[in-house]
C-alpha cells in the first residue's frame, strides 16, 4: 500500500497568471475570486486537497511584484511567507510569455531559488498559445531553474491538471491528512464571503476603484433550525468619487454587484443568503499600515 503523504504548496507567479483559477480548477470548488485585473489575490488563502492516498495544502497568494503602496507591499510579503514556510513550489508562469522575455519572471526566480524547495512549473493558459511555441518554451524555463517537472496547463478547462497533481504528490513528504476530507480552506466562510463581494466590485468597476475597495463582514447569522443566512456587509473606498460609483445611478451598480456576489456564496454553502450591502469611504485607507488595519487587513 502506498505511504499516506501530507504537505504544502506554496504558489508563486507573477500576478495575473493564473494561480487563483488553478486553485479552483485543482479543488474543484471556487474559493479563491478570480478577475482579468491584476492583484486580484491580495492575502495567502489555504486550499485543502484530500486524495486517496494524500492530502495536498495548496497556499494561494498574491502574485510577487514590485511596489511602493502599504497595501502591496503588504501583498508581497504574504506572497514570499508562502514560500518561505512551504515543502513543495508551484510556480505558476502564461504561456504567453514569449521565450525572449523569460527575464519577467527572473524576479519570481529569484524567491523560488531562495526559498530552496523542489518546485514544479505549471506553463498556464495554454489554450492560448499555438503548440509549436510551447517546447522552446519549456526548453528555456527548463535552463533558467531544475525545475523537477514543467507541466502544461489551462487552468479554464482542467487541461494537464491530473499530470501536475501526480507530479506534486510525488515531492510531498509522508504524513497523515491535517484536515478533515471535507473541509476546503483554512479561511472561516465569512472571509470567502467578502471576497465574493470584492471580486464583483473588481470586475464591474473599473481603473482605480477596484484597488482601493476593502469588504468587511458586519454580520454573519446562521439560523438555528438551518434556514436562510443573513449577511450584512460593508464596502470601503478611498474616495466619495469612488463611492458614487460603487452606487451608480439609483443604487443599480450596488444592486449588481449584491446580487452577483449573493449568487457566489450560496453556490458555496448550498443555501439561500440574504445579503445587505453598505458602502463607506475611509479616505486614503490603502496607503497606510493604519489605514489597512481599519479596513481589516
Ligand atoms: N485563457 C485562459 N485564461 C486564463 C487561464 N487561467 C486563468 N486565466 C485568466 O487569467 C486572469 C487572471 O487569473 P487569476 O487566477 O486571477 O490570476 P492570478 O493573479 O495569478 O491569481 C483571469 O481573467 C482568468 O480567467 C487559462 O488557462 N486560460
Ligand atoms: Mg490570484
Amino acid at each position: 500500500m502506498d505511504e499516506h503523504r501530507c504537505g504544502t504548496v506554496a504558489m508563486a507567479g507573477r500576478p495575473n497568471v493564473g494561480k487563483s483559477t488553478l486553485l479552483n480548477r485543482l479543488l474543484g470548488s471556487k474559493i479563491a475570486i478570480v478577475t482579468p485585473k491584476p492583484q486580484t489575490t491580495r492575502d495567502r488563502i489555504l486550499g485543502v486537497l484530500t486524495l486517496v492516498h494524500s492530502q495536498i495544502l495548496f497556499q494561494d497568494a498574491p502574485g510577487i511584484h514590485q511596489s511602493t503602496k502599504a497595501l502591496n507591499r503588504r501583498m508581497v510579503s504574504a506572497a514570499l511567507a508562502v514560500l518561505e514556510d512551504c515543502d513543495v513550489v508551484l510556480m505558476v508562469t502564461d504561456a504567453r510569455d514569449p521565450v525572449k522575455d523569460l527575464a519577467r519572471d527572473e524576479h519570481v526566480l529569484e524567491k523560488v531559488r531562495a526559498c530552496g524547495r523542489p518546485a514544479v512549473l505549471a506553463i498556464n493558459k495554454v489554450d492560448l498559445l499555438r503548440k509549436p511555441h510551447l517546447l522552446p518554451l519549456i526548453d528555456a524555463y527548463g535552463k533558467r531553474h531544475p525545475f523537477k517537472a514543467i507541466v502544461p496547463v489551462c487552468a479554464l478547462d482542467g487541461d494537464g491538471q491530473d499530470g501536475l497533481l501526480s507530479e506534486l504528490n510525488l515531492l510531498l513528504p509522508p504524513g497523515p491528512a491535517l484536515f478533515p476530507a471535507d473541509e476546503l480552506s483554512d479561511r472561516p466562510v465569512r472571509f470567502l464571503a467578502s471576497e465574493f463581494i470584492r471580486e464583483k466590485v473588481m470586475l464591474f468597476t473599473r481603473q482605480e476603484v477596484p484597488y482601493s475597495t476593502a469588504v468587511c463582514i458586519d454580520q454573519f447569522k446562521e439560523p438555528e433550525p438551518p434556514g436562510v443566512i443573513n449577511i450584512i456587509a460593508t464596502i470601503h473606498l478611498e474616495r466619495p468619487s469612488q463611492k458614487a460609483i460603487v452606487i451608480g445611478k439609483g443604487g443599480a451598480m450596488l444592486k449588481r454587484i449584491g446580487t452577483a456576489a449573493r449568487e457566489e456564496m450560496e453556490a458555496l454553502l448550498g443555501r439561500k443568503v440574504f445579503l445587505e450591502l453598505f458602502v463607506r469611504v475611509e479616505e486614503g485607507w490603502a496607503s497606510s499600515e493604519k489605514g489597512l488595519n481599519k479596513v481589516g487587513y
